[in-house]
């Protein structure tokens, strides 16, 4: 069994298509630290969350990073994804629509915190499309495909994502050492 600590459902969700190892999610509404980088704030929630839980967790912080806006709204994506929106993105974003999802899976063990990384390029949908997913699933379009995120089942986009490569990478490193 592994603590998943997220106020995000659809992060959970995704996560569990992705193991038969029970995932247990918990919501302690860990403060999120103000950094620049996604390791910085999935390492500092890993470390507020374990001795508040008791027990090995992990947490995950995934952002959207549009080349046309330097990297942002990267590791503000929630906020910005509430305030703006993803039609906000879209009008921000005209000529170069390149971006990147990029997810950071940080895990307490109980005596150390390790870090695991999944990041996916592709590009910025011309308008929205598609219901499925959350967040900014229905403007990205993942390299080598032509439909969002948004419009691919959980186990497709899975394939594809930051989320999906990061708890791969955490899972062949449980494998290694349990
Ligand atoms: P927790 O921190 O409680 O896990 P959260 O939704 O606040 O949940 P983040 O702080 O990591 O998670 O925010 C990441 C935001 O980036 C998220 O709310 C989405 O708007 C966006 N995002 C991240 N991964 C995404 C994905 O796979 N598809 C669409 N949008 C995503």
């Amino acid at each position: 069994m592994l603590y998943f600590i997220t106020s995000n459902n659809h992060k959970c969700a995704e996560i569990r298509k992705l193991t038969d190892i029970p995932i247990v999610q918990r919501d302690l509404s860990y403060p999120e630290i103000q950094a620049d980088t996604l390791q910085e704030v999935a390492e500092s929630g890993a470390e507020y969350c374990y001795p508040r839980l008791g027990e090995p967790c992990f947490v995950e912080d995934s952002g959207l990073f549009c080349d046309a806006l330097r990297g942002f709204p990267g590791p503000y994506s929630n906020y910005v994804y509430r305030t703006l929106g993803c039609e906000g993105i879209l009008r921000l974003v005209s000529q170069n629509r390149n971006a990147h999802f990029a997810s950071v899976i940080a895990y307490h063990d109980g005596s150390e915190v390790n870090l695991f990384m999944g990041e996916i390029r592709g590009t910025l949908a011309e308008t929205i499309k598609g219901e499925k997913g959350f967040g900014f699933d229905p403007i990205f379009i993942p390299e080598g495909e032509t439909r969002t995120f948004a419009e691919m089942e959980t186990e497709e986009k899975n394939l594809y994502s930051h989320r999906g490569k990061a708890f791969t990478a955490f899972i062949s490193y449980l494998n290694q050492v349990r």
